[in-house]
């Protein structure tokens, strides 16, 4: 089954994007599966940012997927602006894509009203988001709840594009999580935990100091009552168990009995002290993998080498497709070459 999947490089990553993400991505080499993991940084351009912390934080990005499980042997990991494919493609399915559809995505209105300019790559943010997936024929897309919206647009894209100009892409499907697929905030438990969007306080970083961590969740609100069980009214001591769940792989209803009458403040500090467990071993990891930025590097060329190689017969499909003129005579459209003359 052929995987793909992006991440931001911009933003510090946080205990969401690794139970959304994270975990997922390690998980779909056990599967055996033809994974490809982005690294999106031409999508990290669309709102306010600082090009030095964008090269330094695209290498802490590939730190942390490395350390949190992926294998450069079983895996493609790679950066999206080395693969020129993505922006080509993303320019093509553009004409695919309907204003009305871009504007009901609920990221665009959230993010556009934290921004003081709106670039009309905020706007677009998905087109690009299509076309990486569109690119590799994937099958699936392992992603948090958040990105429903536009894993469905991409799906919408390729059945439009497929009716008008033949058979061109597969039709890629979403997969989250069962329990985990949307962490909340701790100190907001109404919204999901987000170092973009989110408290300080209630976001737990990947790479927060263990006593950091502590503080966080024995300062996390929690609801009325002082039952450890989830329940609608509840969202606090709720996302305080699936947190739990996640970071020991225990069932919700075993944590919920044995934490039977226990109260939230001993529930609280179990929970912290399950999630400094579950960070220390990838924290150690992450600081020796970044401490070697030439071979980071060499694992990301050998990885995009392998995303051109996997993602240009499809290209040309779209270009073929299209109507453009496709010549013998040298490179006619990008870095793309005519499939067959
Ligand atoms: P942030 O909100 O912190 O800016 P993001 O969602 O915008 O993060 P990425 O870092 O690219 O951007 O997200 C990587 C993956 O993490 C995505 O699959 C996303 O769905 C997932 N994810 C993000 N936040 C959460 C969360 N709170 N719970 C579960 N999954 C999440
Ligand atoms: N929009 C996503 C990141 C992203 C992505 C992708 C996810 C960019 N391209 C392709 C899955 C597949 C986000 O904000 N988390």
């Amino acid at each position: 089954m052929r995987i793909f999947s992006g991440i931001q490089p911009t933003g510090d990553k946080h205990l969401g994007n690794w139970s959304g993400g994270f975990r997922q991505y390690a998980a779909t080499q056990d599967r055996g599966d033809d994974a490809f993991f982005c690294i999106v940084d031409l999508h990290s351009i669309t709102v306010e940012y600082d090009p030095e912390e964008l090269r330094e934080q695209t290498l802490d990005l590939a730190a942390m997927l490395f350390a949190t499980g992926l294998d450069p042997e079983r895996s493609t990991v790679f950066i999206q602006s080395h693969v020129p494919a993505h922006t080509e493609a993303a320019w093509l399915l553009g004409s695919a894509t309907s204003f009305g559809e871009l504007r009901r995505m609920t990221q665009f209105k959230d993010k556009a009203e934290r921004q003081e300019f709106i670039s009309a790559g905020l706007f677009t943010y998905p087109v690009l988001q299509a076309a990486d997936i569109l690119l590799y024929q994937t099958d699936a897309v392992p992603v948090g709840e958040d990105q429903r919206q536009h894993i469905e647009l991409a799906r919408d894209v390729a059945e439009r594009f497929n009716a008008r100009h033949g058979e061109t892409f597969t039709l890629p499907a979403m997969i989250a999580p069962e329990v985990g697929g949307r962490i909340m905030d701790l100190q907001e438990p109404e919204r999901k935990m987000s170092t973009t969007g989110g408290t300080p306080q209630g976001t737990v970083r990947m790479l927060d100091e263990p006593e950091v961590v502590r503080k966080k969740f024995k300062s996390a609100v929690t609801d009325s009552g002082s039952e450890v069980l989830r329940a609608d009214d509840k969202p606090g001591i709720t996302n305080l168990i699936e947190i739990m769940g996640v970071a020991t792989g225990e069932p919700l209803e075993g944590i919920e009995s044995r934490y039977d009458g226990a109260g939230y403040g001993a529930f609280k500090t179990d929970v912290g002290e399950a999630v400094v467990e579950l960070l220390a071993p990838i924290q150690a990891r992450y600081h020796e993998l970044r401490s070697d930025p030439r071979e980071l590097q060499r694992l990301l060329a050998r990885g995009a080498e392998k995303a051109r190689e996997a993602s240009d017969p499809t290209l040309q499909a779209m270009l073929d497709a299209m109507g453009f003129v496709r010549s013998e005579f040298g490179r006619n459209f990008g870095a793309a070459r005519p499939r067959e003359l």
